[in-house]
């Protein structure tokens, strides 16, 4: 564990340096205060500090005061070293947020027992901080295959939307459902059905970019979205992805298993007024349409799987040019 050790007095520093070596620490020694709030604000800044009361440039106070105000960095834990051991000073020292205080000269032993009590604090901080990213991913992924579960996915896609909006982009939206999955299911059963998810999840993400996002809309289905994608760029990648999805037949403990899936996509910059679950409703409409035109085939939304947006937003007019005119032609 590393610790960082900040006090002008060149003899104490040493001392405590020789002391904190003996008992198996890595020392970093700061000769003011200002040289010990730069180390705890290095990258990788040691998580355990002993700090002299007063020093040049910043006290030990002050610096107690700048640890805590800041929210995003792990936990310090911060041992005040004074001669003063009035009953105020303690108070203020634990106030400014210090987690322990110990008076000069110290025992060698009792700053062995309190750093020990330190390290005991940081390792419950750590188990802690841990288990909440843990629950963090748990309640955002979907525990199959890991991606982002259905309520990430539309909260990814309501951002994006509203990202899009504010710098006039469009964000690709992709509807992708394996064909005839059942027949997966009930030939090869539920586990090896589970087995060929998670491989179709990998190809779909194997093909996406980095910025971009994959996540379980429903059992065997899957929502992509593509930042950045409009409508001249959407076909090409809905077929990249669908041929990507089914090259090859998956290899699974039961053998290979041969699957396809038909995707809709829609490109938002269609309908820039549309709420989430209108495009989604639209997306659908498209995948429905490559379902109905016999599977493993891609389609983007059209004039006719908008009309239902036309009607949610009040008027066809709200739609765009091209859209409605094919309405009209209809
Ligand atoms: P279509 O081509 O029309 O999409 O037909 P389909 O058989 O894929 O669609 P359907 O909606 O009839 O069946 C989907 C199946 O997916 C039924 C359900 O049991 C299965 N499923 C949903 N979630 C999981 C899962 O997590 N694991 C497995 N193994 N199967 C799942
Ligand atoms: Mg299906
Ligand atoms: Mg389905």
């Amino acid at each position: 564990m590393r610790i960082l050790i900040a006090d002008d007095d060149p003899v104490s520093c040493r001392l405590l340096d020789r002391l904190l070596h003996k008992w198996g620490y890595d020392v970093i020694a700061a000769h003011s205060g200002t040289e010990a709030w730069e180390a705890l604000q290095a990258e990788n800044a040691p998580r355990l500090a002993l700090l002299d009361w007063i020093m040049p440039g910043m006290d030990g106070l002050e610096i107690c005061r700048r640890v805590r105000a800041r929210s995003s960095q792990s936990y310090v834990y911060i041992i005040l070293l004074t001669a003063n051991d009035k009953v105020g000073n303690l108070v203020e020292g634990l106030e400014s947020g210090a987690d322990d205080y110990l008076t000069k000269p110290f025992h060698p032993q009792e700053m062995k027992a309190r750093l020990r009590v330190g390290l005991r604090m940081l390792d419950l901080e750590s188990n802690l901080v841990e288990a909440r990213e843990n629950l963090q991913f748990k309640a955002s992924h979907d525990a199959l295959t890991s991606i982002l579960n259905r309520g990430a996915i539309i909260e990814a896609l309501e951002r994006e939307l509203d990202r899009a909006r504010r710098e006039g982009s469009s964000v690709g939206i992709l509807l992708a459902d394996v064909d005839h999955f059942k027949i997966v299911n009930d030939t090869w059963g539920h586990l090896v059905g589970d087995e060929v998810l998670r491989a179709v999840t990998g190809r779909l993400k194997a093909e996406v970019r980095s910025y971009d996002s994959v996540g379980r809309y429903g059992g065997e289905e899957f929502l992509i979205l593509l930042p950045g994608c409009d409508r001249a760029k959407l076909e090409a990648k809905v077929e990249q992805l669908r041929k990507a999805a089914v090259r090859t037949p998956i290899e699974t403990s039961a053998g290979p298993v041969s699957v396809t899936i038909s995707i809709g996509g829609m490109a938002s910059a269609e309908c820039p007024q549309c709420e989430s679950n209108q495009l989604l409703r639209a997306t659908d409409a498209a995948l429905y349409r490559a379902k109905v035109a016999g599977r493993n085939r891609t389609e983007i939304a059209r004039a006719s799987d908008m009309e239902v947006l036309a009607a949610d937003l009040g008027a066809a007019s709200a739609l765009p040019e091209t859209l409605q005119s094919s309405i009209s032609d209809k």
